[in-house]
């Protein structure tokens, strides 16, 4: 192993190390799952990596010209998936999720998208 390479990965794996590091909840899986194209799914969920404050644990679904899907979301019993399912069926076309949440243990807030496409 050359020094570059040697420094190279050094530097990759403190960035690994660092980000394990923070306790914030991190979305590990969702269904649909994410760029996925899909026949229109009943439900809509996020799976995250430590459990969730319900009460500031949600996510909106949005069609890709802006215009919201109405959907009531619930925390499950373990508290690590938050799901929903629109009010009504999804018809064909590019769907935005954004969610927010909360970490129970330390009450830190996160955010993010996961898009996915109705065929
Ligand atoms: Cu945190």
């Amino acid at each position: 192993m050359t020094l570059r390479a040697l420094l190279v990965t050094t530097l990759a794996v403190s960035t690994l190390v660092a980000g394990e590091a923070s306790a914030h909840a991190k979305l590990v899986a969702s269904d649909p799952a994410a760029n996925a194209a899909v026949a229109a799914p009943k439900t809509v969920s996020l799976t995250f990596n430590e459990k969730l404050a319900p009460a500031f644990s949600t996510f909106e679904i949005a069609r890709a010209d802006g215009v919201k899907i109405p959907v009531k979301t619930t925390v499950s019993k373990d508290r690590k998936t938050v799901s929903g399912a629109p009010r009504d069926r999804l018809a064909a076309g590019a769907y935005k999720v954004t969610w927010r949440v909360a970490a129970a243990d330390d009450g830190h807030r996160m955010d993010g998208v996961v898009t996915f496409t109705v065929k």
